[in-house]
């Protein structure tokens, strides 16, 4: 595609295609989006995150799609609500069948969006040619057949504790070490780097769910009562766009134990607004969601995450 006019939004795309989107974008926006490089994957393909910014070095919200290979909703909601995101700025007046006003102008009055759309290029790479349910990244494994990590096991966050395995050949592989996996790496590195970060959302499916930490522990964050609250607005917004109903809570208590996950992480770097996404569904076709849903998932994802940026916004 050369411009993000003519993208078909309600398919699912490959690596290549979505790179070139990122391109595109890119092009159409300069004002507003910029294209980083930052780091490597495992198989040495690069690693990009889109900013969004109109000013010079504000309080910086990370978003996530991607991490896990199969769950292609996630990257496909990520590029439809980059778009989204731009043509709000472009044009604050547009307003949302939904009769909210859409635009995300007020919030990057204030901060600055990070945005990378996929994690896992090599492992989403591999669901295109060979296994479409391959979760994990690609790198080799010393002493094992069993190929990849699991990226969202391998953050620095009671690295290797409940609920992630040793065993290279199980899908929550927490790796040999943290951040031994460039792609999970390379995130930390920018994060600690910019040392502006306010909020950390990274976005998965499937289950309908929205999630703050603790994975690891039980014991409730210290800011708990408002992280459940905000939780409680987001997925009732997202609920009425089209009705889909979402659980929230802490991980532990959602889904289930998991040691060295992205929001575990971000929060104990310091990072107060640390949340996870489950997109659709609740497992009638699980990974393999009909790319007819992806337009309304992008819809009322939208208004949820509009919900967490703008408290983070006004916090
Ligand atoms: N589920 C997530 C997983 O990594 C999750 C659930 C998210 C657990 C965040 C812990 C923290 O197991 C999928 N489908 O990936
Ligand atoms: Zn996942």
């Amino acid at each position: 595609e050369r411009d993000t006019g003519s993208f078909d939004y309600a398919s699912y795309h490959t690596l290549e295609e979505i790179y070139a989107w990122m391109d595109s974008l890119v092009a159409e926006n300069p004002d507003l989006v910029s294209k980083m490089m930052i780091g490597l994957s495992y198989e040495k393909r690069p690693i990009y995150v889109l900013k969004f910014s109109t000013g010079v070095d504000r309080p910086a919200i990370w978003l996530d799609t991607g991490i896990h290979a199969n769950e292609w909703i996630s990257p496909a909601t990520g590029i439809w609500t980059a778009k989204k995101a731009s043509n709000s700025v472009m044009d604050p007046h547009l307003v949302t069948e939904y009769g909210q006003d859409p635009s995300v102008t007020t919030l990057l009055n204030k901060m600055d969006i990070f945005f990378e759309l996929v994690v896992n290029p090599d492992g989403y790479a591999f669901t295109h040619s060979s296994n479409r349910f391959w979760r994990k990244t690609r790198s080799i494994n010393a002493g094992s057949d069993c190929v990849g990590v699991d990226p969202n096991r391998n953050w620095d966050a009671n690295f290797g504790g409940p609920g992630s395995s040793s065993n290279p050949c199980y899908g929550t592989y927490h790796g040999p070490f943290p951040h031994s996996e460039s792609e999970v790496r390379s995130i930390t590195d920018f994060i600690i780097a910019h040392a502006n970060f306010k909020a950390m959302i990274t976005i998965h499916s499937f289950s309908q769910m929205l999630m703050y930490p603790y994975g690891h522990s039980s014991t409730p964050v210290p800011n708990a009562d408002e992280l459940h609250a905000l939780a409680k607005r987001a997925v009732d917004a997202l609920e009425q766009v089209h009705g889909t109903k979402y659980t929230y809570g802490s991980i532990i208590s959602t889904i289930y134990p998991a040691s060295g996950t992205t929001t575990d992480w971000g929060y104990a770097s310091g990072l107060r607004y640390s949340f996870t996404f489950e997109l659709r569904d609740t497992g009638r076709y699980g990974y393999l969601l009909p790319a007819n849903q992806i337009l309304p998932t992008a819809q009322e994802t939208w208004l949820a995450l509009l919900t967490l940026m703008e408290h983070v916004r006004d916090h």
